[in-house]
């Protein structure tokens, strides 16, 4: 194993918490733009944790955010981190591509792990995590899904769960980001981006989905090459709730989320401030700034979801009761394939997913 590397240096050091001996020791693997953030909240605002080894492909960005978590170290790969035994705890934001491995090893090694999304680039490796998971006797895979965490998410869903809003009828959603990065493709938009909101129906509606349609009109001038922009998806679930979810992703303006569940006995949005909105190219407004992407927007989300994360792994039940599953990990993908075969196809696709495994095994001790 690499000797210590980092001596803790610039950032200041008054507004970390300090180390105590009980405090989980994270292994963070991927410190780019979210895993970077990830390193920060966890040694700035997180309890009850602390950065112990972070990794990254390269080696240099891995040592600069390591200086800035103290008492942190570099290794060289991901397998040094899972495997390290200063590292009680793993989370994950590499690039999706390297998801399933990477938990596919945590889960091996028995250590409890926060993943970004995706959970993986298929339903069919979704599903290898959820079997690996389920054969290991006990869920320890939380899916970072952090708009679960979102304050305003939490109440539309304990509103529905008391029944204040009868039955879901329809949820319509809105996505825009400022910009995207070069070679994003309406492909892309499904997986990346509108993979926030097939969760959401996950979370808010707890029934499959069972078709999805996409929709593609006239594309902005802001739209990058190769991608038609906007995008609207049409999904349908098992009872007949019917959802709308509105992509646009080169706005120029600013990052905007938006959601309004229609029941029944009345309807509650989310993400629409009140007072003047605008949102012009021009420096949009809703008496204060857009915010310029999804960390701002959702930094509480984010904190929120890190930290009930870490007291599951401190109290031992490893994952937070509202966390996103490899259950909710394997839906997802499997929705995000049938929207990315609809993009070619004529009409709504369908959805199948697979059994569930249990209910005498892993997911029983939730
Ligand atoms: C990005 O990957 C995210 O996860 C953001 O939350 C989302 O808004 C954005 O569209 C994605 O590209």
């Amino acid at each position: 194993m690499t000797a210590p590397q980092n001596t803790p240096s610039g950032t200041p050091q008054s507004t970390a918490p300090a180390a105590a001996p009980q405090d989980i020791r994270v292994g963070v693997i991927g410190v780019g733009r979210m895993g970077a953030d990830h390193v920060e909240r966890l040694s700035r605002r997180i309890k009850g944790a602390r950065v112990s080894v972070v990794s990254d492909y390269l080696r240099e960005t891995a040592q600069t955010v390591s200086e800035s978590a103290p008492g942190s170290r570099v290794v060289d790969t991901p397998e040094e981190v899972i495997a390290a035994d200063d590292v009680d705890a793993v989370l994950i934001a590499s690039p999706g591509q390297f998801h399933r491995d990477q938990v596919l090893a945590c889960i091996a090694a028995g250590k409890p792990v926060l993943c970004e999304k995706p959970l993986a680039m298929n339903p069919a490796d979704a599903y290898d995590v959820v079997r690996a998971e389920h054969e290991s006797g006990r869920a320890s895979v939380s899916l970072g899904f952090m708009r679960r965490f979102d304050a305003g998410y939490g109440e539309l869903k304990d509103a529905l769960e008391a029944g204040e809003l009868g039955t879901p009828l329809l949820l319509n959603c809105k996505h825009r980001n400022a910009d995207v990065p070069p070679g994003f493709t309406n492909v892309h938009m499904v997986y990346d981006s509108a993979v926030h909101e097939i969760d959401a129906i996950s979370f808010f509606l707890e029934e499959p989905v069972v078709s999805v349609q996409t929709i593609i009109g006239r594309s902005s001038e802001n739209a990058p090459e190769g991608l038609s922009d906007p995008m609207l998806l049409l999904l349908r679930t098992a009872s007949g709730t019917v959802i709308t979810d509105e992509l646009y992703v080169s706005t120029r303006s600013g990052y905007e989320v938006r959601t309004e569940l229609v029941g029944s006995q009345g309807a509650a949005t989310i993400g629409q401030e009140t007072g003047l909105v605008t949102t012009q190219q021009a420096g949009g407004r809703w008496g204060g700034a857009v915010p310029a992407d999804f960390r701002p927007r959702f930094v509480d989300a984010y904190d929120a979801e890190v930290q009930a994360w870490i007291a599951a792994v401190a109290d031992g039940s490893l994952v937070a009761p509202r966390s996103a599953t490899t259950w909710d990990g394997y839906v997802a993908a499997a929705v995000c394939e049938a929207a990315e075969q609809s993009l070619t196809a004529d009409g709504a696709v369908e959805v199948s997913l697979l059994e569930r495994p249990g209910p005498d095994g892993a997911r029983d001790e939730r």
